[in-house]
């Protein structure tokens, strides 16, 4: 989540997220009226406070500068964005997860360092401009299948009634925006989704 994905403060809807059982938080500022430059990097330093004092990983989204100003927890990349070799090799020992649409992609991925892969969208989304193709669960089953055994989590249009077959299918997480970061109640919302998938 980032600045254009709440109508509320993002700071707030970050700390009741957590309150609601989050396990994992990532910087995302996307979209035409994304922060940039030092406006961006204070709510990414605000956001970063939250997740520490929780004690919960920060991982930002597809800028390795900000990454290591911050010292953050891990860099997230798509196949559009710097290659995952340079990113690991900027990263050192931080998380780094790679977005991947097809085995081959995986594969390199995996060779090039990515700790964890995202899939999707797995379903309809209205929060990325760019997305692909609608890939359905599938995606997940045919990477399981052909071997990939690396952590995945699954992406776009996930909510507290379809998590649980994005598990079912083989993911080990999910991760999502919209279904926390747009809802009435964040706190509620997160606790929903923790519900759907433990
Ligand atoms: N990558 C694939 S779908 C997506 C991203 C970043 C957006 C997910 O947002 P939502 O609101 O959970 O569908
Ligand atoms: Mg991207």
């Amino acid at each position: 989540m980032g600045s254009t994905n709440s109508i509320a403060d993002p700071v707030h809807v970050l700390e009741q997220a957590i309150e609601g059982g989050i396990t994992l938080y990532q910087y995302r500022e996307k979209g035409p009226s994304a922060l940039e430059g030092l406006e961006k990097t204070k709510l990414a330093e605000k956001l970063f406070r939250v997740c520490k004092d929780a004690d919960i990983p920060f991982i930002v989204n597809d800028d390795v500068d900000l990454a290591l100003e911050l010292d953050a927890d891990g860099i997230h990349v798509g196949q559009e964005d710097l290659a995952a070799d340079f990113v690991r090799e900027k990263a050192g020992d931080k998380i780094v997860g790679v977005s991947t649409h097809t085995i081959d992609e995986a594969e390199k991925a995996i060779e090039d360092g990515a700790d964890y892969l995202g899939l999707g969208p797995i379903y309809p989304t209205i929060s990325k401009d760019d997305a692909r193709a609608v890939s359905g669960l599938t995606i997940i089953e045919n990477f399981r299948k052909n071997g990939i055994i690396v952590p995945i989590v699954g992406i776009g249009g996930i909510n507290a009634k379809n998590a649980r077959a994005v598990i079912q299918a083989g993911a080990n997480g999910v991760s999502l925006i919209s279904a926390i970061a747009a809802a009435a109640d964040v706190k509620k919302a997160a606790m929903d989704l923790k519900k759907a998938v433990i």
